[in-house]
């Protein structure tokens, strides 16, 4: 292993690191968790968040008011968790004030509960939200798969989205924007959904997919995620199809590589750094199957992470440091750009 480093967050300015979403600093994009009662919407949020483990949750209590979490990483966004017994369509309600802001509402349904109620009040949120604020993404979280059978798991989720998919054609909505999502805590599946519904927000996702991709292609990397160091959301990846036991792997590197930083980076008193020092954490393992996983931190939240299997590509280290080292240039030039853009909008509106 190589380099460990810095995981420091304040050895980058903030600029370098944030993507802006253009948009004055009271419209952070939001994401809302809503369902019925002991659904799983706060264990969500404190394992994916909050690096609660999974067993933990169990002790958890019922949500009582509108949980508001602001999240300041790559891109700054909201978190709000709802209590289940919420009647939010009630006329009393202000929807504008949940639903009038850019995000996603991701919808928990207990799976191993019966879910007939959960749906039916599903749909009458969605064809709410629908109607009035039909930017909203709705991202159904078919949750607690942990404790079903395979066949259940995939009879459960067809169900599900039969008796979603009816009701909105029903109503005249062939296309809504409602995506499904099998969930657990106690696996990769609950952040691999949130990086989805992550992505779905951020701003030049594509360019930074393309940057991705040239990379992965000229590097022979067989896949590549761009990861929120905090929370182990991926923001973006190359665009071949997610291998879960990559994602994991990769995942997993991020913590061997958080805690070799922690253990490592502190300011000793007799250490004397020998010679010029890269900023950013870079390091790679050759795992028993010969698989090579390589990261590279990227800036103060980002860091890259990519799974080489290929014999000829893992030969040649120092093509693919020079190459994520050119991708970081890229990237942050993305980020940078944004925040002028910010900048730039700010100033108008004065
Ligand atoms: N087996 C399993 N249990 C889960 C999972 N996620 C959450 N739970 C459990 O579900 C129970 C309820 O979780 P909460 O997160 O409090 O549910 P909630 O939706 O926030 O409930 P309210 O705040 O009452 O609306 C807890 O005992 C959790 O441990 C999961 O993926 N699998
Ligand atoms: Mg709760």
């Amino acid at each position: 292993m190589e380099g460990t480093s810095q995981f420091l967050p304040e050895q980058v300015q903030a600029k370098n690191g944030q993507l802006s979403t253009s948009k004055p600093q009271d419209a952070k994009p939001r994401l809302m968790l809503m369902g019925l009662r002991r659904s799983g919407k706060s264990s969500i949020a404190s394992v994916v968040f909050h690096k609660m483990p999974p067993n933990e949750t169990l002790f958890l209590e019922s949500t009582t008011r509108i949980q508001k979490d602001s999240i300041h990483s790559f891109m700054d966004f909201q978190v709000w968790d709802f209590p289940g017994q919420l009647e939010y369509l009630e006329p009393s309600f202000d929807l504008e004030n949940i639903f009038g802001s850019l995000g996603a509402l991701v919808w928990v349904i207990d799976a191993q509960d019966d879910y007939l109620d959960s749906v039916a009040r599903l749909n009458r949120t969605i064809l709410t939200v629908q109607q009035y604020y039909p930017n909203i993404n709705i991202e159904v979280f078919i949750h607690k798969v942990d404790g079903l059978s395979d066949e259940y798991r995939t009879d459960t989720f067809q169900d599900i989205v039969q008796l979603i998919s009816d009701e909105l054609s029903d109503a005249g909505y062939e296309n809504a924007p409602v995506h499904y999502y099998l969930t657990s805590i106690y696996d990769y599946s609950v952040f691999e959904a949130f990086s989805k519904v992550i992505q779905k927000l951020i701003p030049n996702l594509s360019t930074l997919e393309n940057l991705i991709n040239t990379l992965a292609n000229n590097c022979g990397f067989e896949k590549t995620y761009l990861f929120d160091v905090l929370s182990k959301i991926y923001i973006a990846s190359d665009t071949r199809p997610v291998d879960m036991s990559c994602y994991e792997m990769c995942s997993d590197y991020i913590d061997v590589i958080v805690d070799i930083s922690e253990l490592y980076s502190w300011d000793h008193p007799d250490r004397k750094p020998k010679g010029e020092q890269n900023q950013e954490a870079e390091s790679h393992v050759v795992l028993h199957d010969e698989t090579m996983i390589h990261l590279m931190e990227m800036n103060k939240y980002l860091c890259l992470v990519s799974v080489i299997r290929n014999p000829e590509s893992k030969s040649k280290k120092g093509l693919i440091d020079m190459n994520c080292r050119t991708f970081q240039e890229a990237l942050n030039d993305v980020f940078s750009r944004s925040w002028e853009q910010e900048q730039e909008q700010e100033q108008e509106q004065l």
